[in-house]
């Protein structure tokens, strides 16, 4: 029976003291994974450990800025000597930055590259090695509509995730003769801080335009959770899918197979 247990198996999901990342993880300590975790900032790492707590996961967390090789290296092999060699890597750590394009200096463009796509280059570049000397690995990184799809104001960022799509292939084509499967999960428009502003109430009491709009444009007719996506990331960091790599599974509710709802 193929086996999507994550029994003695060390993950290490970014960003992850809320939102996706922070699901995540805690269906991978549900699979049987030891968690590891890595935030910005002490303060959001501690807030993690109590959430992590409060659910009965012991998870280990780690500051750590992924754009950092430096703090990387150091953090990879902090983990390896406390817990061993990371089995599971989720690059889930990302920022977005909603300003039109002709308006958006090269720092806040570079800023958006830098966390959500060379952060991923360089976490995954810090643990294939381990990997390749384990015998093999997965690596899961957070796609996005935007991997697919273009909007106003999100260059960068859709940019960064089209990029991120590549890289998922790329890591694919070059390590999977050694047992490494990397794959992407693309997740369609999800309850998280990430995307709050995108749902505030207006002034009058309304819903938000893009609350309405993405409503309508996803077959499901409502906004995701995040726990929705965890299925599909215990499966991906499983060996259930030891024969699945280079490939970016939706999580979308349907959004990218539907043309929108007729006003
Ligand atoms: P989120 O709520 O903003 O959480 C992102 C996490 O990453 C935060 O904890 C953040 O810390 C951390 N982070 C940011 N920069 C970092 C860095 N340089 N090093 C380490 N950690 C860093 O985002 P989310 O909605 O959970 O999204 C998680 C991932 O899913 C992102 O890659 C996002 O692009 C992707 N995604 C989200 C959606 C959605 O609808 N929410 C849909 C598709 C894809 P701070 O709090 O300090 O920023
Ligand atoms: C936006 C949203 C999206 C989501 C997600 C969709 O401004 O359009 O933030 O980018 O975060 O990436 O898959």
């Amino acid at each position: 029976m193929v086996s999507f247990s994550l029994e003695g198996k060390v993950a290490m999901v970014t960003g992850a003291s809320y939102g996706i990342g922070f699901a995540i993880a805690s269906a991978f300590a549900e699979a049987g994974a030891t968690i590891t975790f890595c935030d910005i900032k002490q303060e959001l790492v501690d807030k993690g450990l109590a959430a992590y707590a409060e659910k009965g996961i012991t998870a280990y967390g780690y500051v750590c800025n992924v754009c950092d090789e430096e703090q990387v290296k150091a953090m990879v092999a902090q983990i390896e000597e406390e817990h061993g060699v990371i089995d599971i890597l989720v690059n889930n750590a990302g920022i977005i930055k909603r300003i039109p394009m002709t308006e958006m200096s090269a720092e806040a463009w570079r800023q958006v590259i830098d966390v959500d796509l060379t952060g991923p280059f360089i976490m995954s570049k810090a643990c294939i090695p381990s990997m390749i000397t384990k015998g093999g690995g997965k690596i899961i990184n957070i796609c996005s509509m935007m991997s697919e799809l273009g909007r106003e104001t999100v260059s960068a960022y859709a940019a960064a995730k089209g990029g991120l799509k590549m890289l998922t292939r790329n890591i694919c084509s070059e390590y999977g003769q050694y047992n490494i499967q990397c794959n992407g999960i693309g997740p369609g428009y999800i309850e998280t801080p990430q995307t709050a502003p995108l749902r505030e109430r207006q002034a009058d009491g309304s819903r938000h335009p893009f609350d309405q709009f993405i409503v309508g444009r996803t077959p499901a007719g409502r906004w995701l959770q995040t726990e929705e996506l965890t299925g599909p990331a215990v499966f991906l960091a499983s060996e259930a899918s030891n024969a699945v790599n280079g490939h970016v599974l939706y999580v979308d509710g349907g959004i990218l197979a539907y043309i929108g709802k007729q006003p």
